[in-house]
C-alpha cells in the first residue's frame, strides 16, 4: 500500500482521520500536515481539509486540537470535554476539544500554494483562493495565541496541557506534570488507546493519563475561558517548540498577507510576533548545552531536560551564524540523528545517550517522520539544502517498510504505535514529489 492509499483510506469525506482506529477524528496539527499530502492528490481536497478545520475554529480565534467526526471510538470524546455546554466561544457543530495544538497551519497553506502553483491553472486558482479564504482565520488564530498564551508579550507561547505541545509525554513535561495532582473527584474513565496499541509500553502510563484528565477537569471549571485557564490551570509552560513554530508560521502568514493584499496593520502584527518569538526562542538556549529550553511559568524555572524540542531555533532561526551551525551539527551529529546505534539518520525525540531515553515509548525516544519533515522543511527554508535532503532520504529509508507508522524504534527501525498514520503518509507524499 502506498502513501496515497493511506490518505484515501482514512478519508471519511470532509476529513481525513489522523489514523484509522487509534485516532478516528481530525487533529489540528495532523490536519495541517495531512493537507500538504493531499495537495499532491488534488489541491481542492487539500483546501477542503483546511476549511473543515477552520469551520471548527472557536469564536475567540482558537483552533481546537480535536474536531470530532460522527464516529466515537476515541477517549476523551466530546462529552468528556463538554466545550459546547460550558463555553459560548466553542462551536456546537462540529464538537471539539477545549485546547489547541502547535500552529503549523500557515506553513501548510504556504506549502499547498507552492504545490498548486506548479500544477494546472485550476490548481493554481484553487490554491490562491484557499489563501484568500483562510488568511483572516489564521490571523485570528495567531492573534489568539499572542493574546491568551503570551499575555505579557515575552515571545514564548504557553501551553496548558502536554497535549497542546503535540509531544504529549515528552520528558520535558515530567516536572511540570509532577505538580498536577488529580483530585479525588476526578470522574472515572476507561482508556481506549490501550486496547488498540497492543504493547502498552508504547503509550503513556495510567498515572500520566490521570493527570491529562485532571487538567480537563480544571479547564471545565474555568468554563474554557482562556484568561481564566491561563491563570488557574496547574500546568502552564512556555513551550519553546510551539513558540518556534509560531514564529516561522507568523512569517509565512505575513508573506502570504503581503502578497494577497491583507491589511498592513495585521501583516505588521505578524512580523512583530515572529520577531519577538524568534528572539525569545534564541534567548532560551542553555549556556551549557546550547539547546533551547521551555520555561515553567508555575514555578518560574527553566526546564533543563534535553529533548529534540531543544533544536527549536533551527525551526525559527535567529541565532548567530556560529551558534546556528553548532546546533545544526549537533542535531545531525553522533548524539542525535547521527548516533551510531540508529538504523536511519533521523533525529530521535530523545538522544539514546540521555538518561530519559526509552526506545519504544512514544515521545520519549522514538523517531517521528512528521517531526523530521518539519526540520527538513525548516532546513530548506534557512538554506541548509544538504541537511534537508539527508532528512528526506533517511526518513524514506525508515518508512520503507510501508507501514506508515506513527513512530519508529530508532535502534531496530521497528514500526510502533498506529499503522497507516495519516500524517506519516502525508509527509512521505510531499517528500516523494
Ligand atoms: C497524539 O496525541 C493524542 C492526544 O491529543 C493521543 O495520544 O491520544 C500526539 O502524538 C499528537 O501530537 C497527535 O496530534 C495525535 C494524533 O496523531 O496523537
Amino acid at each position: 500500500m502506498g502513501a496515497a492509499d493511506v490518505l484515501r483510506g482514512n478519508d471519511i469525506g470532509t476529513m481525513v482521520t489522523a489514523a484509522p482506529a487509534l485516532y478516528p477524528h481530525m487533529w489540528s496539527w495532523d490536519a495541517a500536515f495531512i493537507s500538504i499530502g493531499l495537495a499532491h492528490l488534488g489541491v481542492e481536497r487539500a483546501g477542503q481539509e483546511i476549511r473543515t478545520l477552520l469551520a471548527a475554529q472557536w469564536a475567540d480565534g482558537m483552533i481546537p486540537h480535536i474536531v470530532y467526526g460522527d464516529r466515537g471510538g476515541y477517549f476523551p470524546g466530546p462529552g468528556r470535554w463538554g466545550t459546547a455546554e460550558l463555553s459560548s466561544a466553542a462551536p456546537s457543530a462540529p464538537l471539539t476539544s477545549g485546547i489547541c495544538q502547535p500552529p503549523v497551519h500557515a506553513i501548510a497553506v504556504g506549502r499547498i500554494l507552492e504545490v498548486a502553483r506548479r500544477g494546472s491553472e485550476a490548481d493554481r486558482l484553487a490554491g490562491e483562493q484557499l489563501v484568500r479564504d483562510c488568511w483572516d482565520s489564521l490571523y485570528r488564530w495567531h492573534a489568539w495565541l499572542s493574546e491568551y498564551r503570551d499575555p505579557s508579550g515575552t515571545g514564548l507561547i504557553g501551553v496548558v496541557h502536554g497535549w497542546e505541545s503535540g509531544m504529549d509525554n515528552s520528558p520535558r513535561w515530567d516536572r511540570p506534570y509532577s505538580a498536577v495532582v488529580p483530585g479525588p473527584d476526578l470522574p472515572s474513565y476507561v482508556r481506549l488507546d490501550r486496547e488498540l496499541v497492543r504493547d502498552g509500553a508504547e503509550r503513556p502510563t495510567d498515572v500520566e493519563y490521570d493527570r491529562y484528565l485532571w487538567l480537563i477537569e480544571e479547564m471545565r471549571r474555568a468554563s474554557y475561558d482562556p484568561a481564566k485557564v491561563y491563570d488557574t490551570c496547574s500546568f502552564l509552560v512556555a513551550d519553546v517548540f510551539v513558540s518556534a513554530i509560531f514564529a516561522v508560521a507568523s512569517d509565512v502568514l505575513a508573506d502570504l498577507g503581503s502578497d494577497f493584499g491583507a491589511p498592513a496593520s495585521e501583516v505588521a502584527d505578524l512580523r512583530m510576533w515572529a520577531a519577538r518569538s524568534r528572539a525569545a526562542v534564541a534567548a532560551s538556549c542553555s549556556p551549557e548545552t546550547g539547546l533551547a529550553r521551555d520555561f515553567d511559568r508555575r514555578t518560574n524555572t527553566w526546564i533543563d531536560v534535553e529533548t529534540l524540542a531543544g533544536f527549536a531555533p533551527l525551526i525559527s532561526g535567529g541565532l548567530s551564524p556560529d551558534a546556528e551551525r553548532a546546533l545544526l551539527d549537533e542535531l545531525h551529529g553522533p548524539r542525535w540523528a547521527g548516533h551510531p546505534s540508529l538504523v536511519a539518520k533521523v533525529p530521535p525525540t530523545v538522544s539514546p545517550d540521555s538518561e530519559g531515553f526509552k526506545s519504544r515509548e512514544y515521545w520519549r525516544g522514538p523517531q517521528w517522520p512528521v517531526v523530521s519533515w518539519l526540520f527538513g522543511w525548516a532546513h530548506a527554508r534557512h538554506g541548509y539544502a544538504a541537511e534537508s535532503e539527508r532528512l528526506r532520504a533517511e526518513t524514506l529509508k525508515l518508512v520503507g517498510d510501508g507501514a506508515f507508522s506513527e513512530y519508529y524504534e530508532p535502534v531496530t527501525g521497528e514500526a510502533l504505535g498506529s499503522r497507516k498514520q495519516s500524517w506519516t503518509a502525508a509527509v512521505i507524499l510531499d517528500w516523494l514529489d
